[in-house]
């Protein structure tokens, strides 16, 4: 009975665990595992911006152009050529997906961050929206800011 308890506590852990993992794949390559302790690590960034019901929030977390970095996908000196037809497929627990051009998370086209977030007003997410939600400050309509994020791609787009 004991023996039983114990495995079935197992279970419930390791479903807590792999809840809050998100998986980053770059092409064919493996993917990278990311928890929030991995994700707490890497460089955040702070912005305002309100949600979806109008109220004024900060949201913390890691730009996607540095998450991509930490699974070895840079973006490169300069996009171009075949790095144009690349994208990136953001995928939610739900299956609601969303897609970003790479031009869109580089600091060096553009102002308004893509921010994979791990925090808001200080707290972590709760699980209706993490514990990873996409945040895109400018952005008017917040269609792309994907709540319960489980999976990026990089994924370059067919030749037709
Ligand atoms: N996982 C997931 N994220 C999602 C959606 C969804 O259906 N599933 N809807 C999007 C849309 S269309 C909007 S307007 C906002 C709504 O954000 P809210 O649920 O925090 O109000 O979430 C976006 N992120
Ligand atoms: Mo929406």
């Amino acid at each position: 009975m004991k023996t039983l308890l114990r495995s079935w506590l197992f279970l419930l852990l390791s479903i807590a665990a792999h809840a809050a993992e998100l998986s980053v794949k770059v092409g064919d390559a493996e993917a990278v595992k990311l928890t929030a302790e991995d994700l707490e690590l890497l460089p955040h960034q702070t912005v305002k911006a309100k949600d979806h019901g109008g109220q004024e929030a900060e949201w913390t977390g890691v730009p996607l152009y540095q998450v991509l970095q930490h699974a070895g996908f840079s973006l490169g000196d300069s996009l171009r050529g075949v790095a144009l037809a690349r994208y990136v497929l953001v995928t939610a627990a739900d299956g609601y997906r969303a897609v970003y051009a790479l031009p869109e998370l580089d600091p060096r086209c553009t102002d308004d961050p893509v921010i994979l977030v791990d925090a808001m007003n200080g707290q972590a997410l709760d699980a209706k929206q993490g514990p990873f939600r996409m945040v895109l400050p400018k952005e008017r309509r917040h269609f792309r800011w994907v709540r319960q994020v489980v999976k990026i791609e990089v994924l370059t787009a067919p030749a037709s």
